[in-house]
């Protein structure tokens, strides 16, 4: 069945046929209007390829080079929380995945699979660790030293959720962490049976390297319980003092503060506004990318998220600037729609669309893109429907 998806699109409308509403929801959604989600979907629609003719794509290599490591492609699965509830394989299955095709993957502070299992998933894969940085300073260094003590090379630090954004759908759909049994949720078991037999018999979906939060809480009542709304430069420079490892920053959408945050030792940024789902109404990545590149330099790290749906915006991504791209709700439709399988599918079908595009473009490796293979439609052009 899983064969029959062409695209992530189809693996999406398969994601929604096989998961409860609410948790669909939560993946799919995002702050207030939903006016960046959009944006960052429309502003790869925009794009322009502009081919070379004549160019020998006999031998393509989509290899590239990040953080001094070669990947097979310019994409490293990205941090996204409580990811068995989206299925029960879990992260596990994301890390075995990312182990497989020899790219990392990020798991996330408040992962369901603990830093220690993920790593038993995935012995030799490229582990990275994505931190929120808490109000409790012992908890931030015992997750470092867990990371550090299970050879996680990479911590990404996010600083665009001091405070949670407004997810109207979750309020709607009353999404709490873990999803609970209520008159609504009773209703919807019937029509995900195998959903909620997992769910039930598999020991919740809690934070498996965070202590459990008391009762049932929502996603934005997680990130006041455990967020240190006081995150500035003095938490990045503590943890530049405390991690030994390549240190970036996720959630910068600004060239100012790309460059601040390399001027305080980091290795580089990932551009990201969180897929849309915190701040609601700032700029799509792709176009802020190329001004953020240009201000921390070629050596810096430059990664992109927030709206990567298919091959051909991973190329768009690498033409304008970025090294790689983190992929979030692309692999969790996979996941959604066939557990560690859709997440192969997922990096299958992004794989073959990156090189072929990159092959019609006339670019035979992946470090020929460049900024002249791209050009852009004017704002409003080409968006979906
Ligand atoms: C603000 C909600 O990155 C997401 C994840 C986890 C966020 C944790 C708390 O849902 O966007």
């Amino acid at each position: 069945r899983l064969s029959r998806a062409l695209t992530v699109e189809d693996l999406r409308a398969a994601a929604r046929r096989t998961t409860p509403r609410a948790v669909f929801d939560y993946v799919d959604g995002a702050a207030e209007e939903e006016i960046t989600a959009a944006r960052n979907l429309a502003a790869f629609r925009r794009v322009v390829f502009r081919p070379d003719a004549l160019r020998s794509v006999a031998d393509p290599d989509t290899s590239v080079e990040v953080l001094g490591k070669r990947l097979p492609l310019p994409v490293i699965f990205g941090p996204t929380g409580y990811t068995r509830m989206m299925h029960h394989h879990g992260e596990a299955a994301v890390a075995r995945v990312a182990e497989h095709f020899g790219v990392p993957y990020a798991l996330s502070t408040v992962g369901s699979t603990s830093i220690e299992d993920v790593r038993s998933a995935a012995p030799g894969a490229d582990l990275w660790f994505q931190v929120y940085y808490t109000t409790d300073e012992k908890l931030n260094q015992q997750l470092l030293a867990r990371a550090e003590e299970q050879g996680y090379s990479t911590l990404v630090l996010t600083v665009d959720t001091s405070v949670s954004g407004m997810r109207l759908r979750d309020v709607v759909n009353g999404l709490t962490i873990p999803p609970t049994l209520t008159a609504k949720t009773f209703l919807n078991m019937s029509r995900f049976p195998g959903w909620w037999f997992h769910k039930l018999t598999t020991g919740g979906i809690g934070f498996a390297s965070l202590d459990a939060l008391p009762g049932n809480p929502t996603p934005g009542e997680v990130a006041s319980m455990v967020f240190d709304a006081g995150l500035d430069f003095t938490s990045l420079d503590w943890l530049r003092r405390h991690w030994t490892g390549r240190l970036l920053v996720k959630g910068v959408t600004t060239a100012g503060s790309a460059r601040e945050i390399m001027e305080r030792g980091a290795d580089g940024v990932v551009v990201s506004n969180h897929g849309g789902r915190q701040l609601d109404r700032t700029a799509a990545t792709l176009d802020v990318l190329p001004a953020i590149r240009e201000a921390v330099g070629q050596q810096a790290a430059v990664l992109i998220d927030s709206g990567i749906r298919h091959g051909q915006d991973i190329v768009a991504a690498r033409a304008l600037g970025a090294d790689a791209v983190m992929l979030g709700r692309a692999y969790l439709y996979g996941i959604m729609a066939g557990g560690q399988d859709g997440v192969v599918r997922t990096y299958e079908i992004l794989a073959e669309e990156y090189q072929r595009c990159m092959q019609l473009l006339g670019v035979r490796r992946s470090e020929d893109l460049s900024e002249r293979h791209v050009g852009f439609d004017p704002p409003g052009a080409g968006a979906p429907a």
